[in-house]
């Protein structure tokens, strides 16, 4: 499918469409879901074949039913109500769009949106998602293949911040923090805390403390939350933009004409004045 053309009125409805999902996503209680939603379609991105990524695939009935996106249809039929009111903007657009909304009203870093999504009906194979029984080894794979790195790695997991398990759609059940509904650094305050707590902990959870690489980024974290949220904001921003091709949007094709304007105009001036000298 071809990209949106990102002109004023494409810009026009993502900030309705930013407005109406603060209003959805407040009223239905569901930023966690809606960040789980936005991290399961761009999560399947493979850098070698460019395959999978932000690109609204999720919302095939068969990759719904991959093991991994077991709740998500929720999130796809709630962002739906959106899409109806804004139907040029693309559902991989519309899903990360979603995230970062999610991430802003519970009290998160602002992470910067850029438009211009394409969509695919085309579905990545499954098992390209994390196993939450595995651990860094597994982690460092699927993250890798997405061109992400081990910092990248701790600051996304940090998203845990959010939300809960299900037993009737992982297997796993509860909260990774007490505030579950306020985006803060607590989760990596969690995985820190010597004493045994109520609260989950997955293989892939404690992969973090106990690989001395991603040890460090928890540490940091969990000490200073300003670090955590610039650090969260950068690899969100990452995650939302695998495979794109930001060049492609007609804002920055404009910007490029206008540079090469001036560049072609300054040479014509600067010779102009050279044939000018010579000629006397
Ligand atoms: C839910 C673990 C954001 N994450 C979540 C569940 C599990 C995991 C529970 C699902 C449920 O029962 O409702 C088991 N999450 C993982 C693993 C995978 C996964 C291993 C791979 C399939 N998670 C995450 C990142 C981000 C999240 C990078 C966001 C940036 N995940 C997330 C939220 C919630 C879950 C906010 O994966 C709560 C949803 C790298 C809710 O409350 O409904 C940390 C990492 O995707 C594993």
């Amino acid at each position: 499918m071809a990209a949106p053309r990102v002109n004023s009125d494409y810009v026009n409805q993502i900030d309705k469409a930013r407005r109406d999902l603060r209003a959805l996503i407040y009223s239905k209680n569901c930023a966690p879901l809606m960040l789980r939603l936005a991290w399961h379609d761009a999560g399947t991105y493979d850098a070698k074949t460019k395959t999978g990524g932000p690109n609204g695939s999720i919302r095939n009935e068969h990759e719904l039913k991959h093991n991994a996106n077991n709740g998500l249809k929720l999130a796809v039929e709630l962002c739906e109500d959106v899409k109806v009111r804004h139907p040029r903007i693309t559902y991989a657009d519309l899903y990360q769009l979603a995230g970062v909304v999610a991430v802003e009203i519970t009290g998160g870093p602002t992470i910067g949106f850029i438009p211009g999504r394409k969509d695919s009906f085309i579905s990545p194979p499954e098992g390209r998602l994390p196993d939450a029984k595995l651990g860094a080894a597994h982690l460092r794979d699927v993250f890798y293949r997405m061109g992400l790195t081990d910092k990248d790695i701790v600051a996304l997991s940090g998203g845990h911040t959010l939300g809960k398990a299900h037993r009737e759609r992982s297997g796993f059940e509860g909260p990774w923090t007490r505030d579950y509904m306020k985006f803060d650094n607590s989760y990596f305050k969690e995985l820190l805390r010597e004493e045994p707590s109520d609260l989950l902990k997955l293989p892939t959870d404690k992969a973090l403390v106990e690989d001395p690489e991603f040890r460090k980024y928890v540490r940091l974290y969990a000490q200073n939350e300003d670090a955590f949220f610039v650090d969260y904001a950068a690899s969100h921003k990452k995650l939302s933009e695998l495979g794109m091709k930001p060049t492609s949007t007609s804002q920055e094709r404009l910007r490029l004409a206008k540079g090469i304007g001036l560049a072609v105009a300054t040479t014509a001036i600067i010779l102009g004045f050279f044939w000018t000298r010579r000629s006397n």
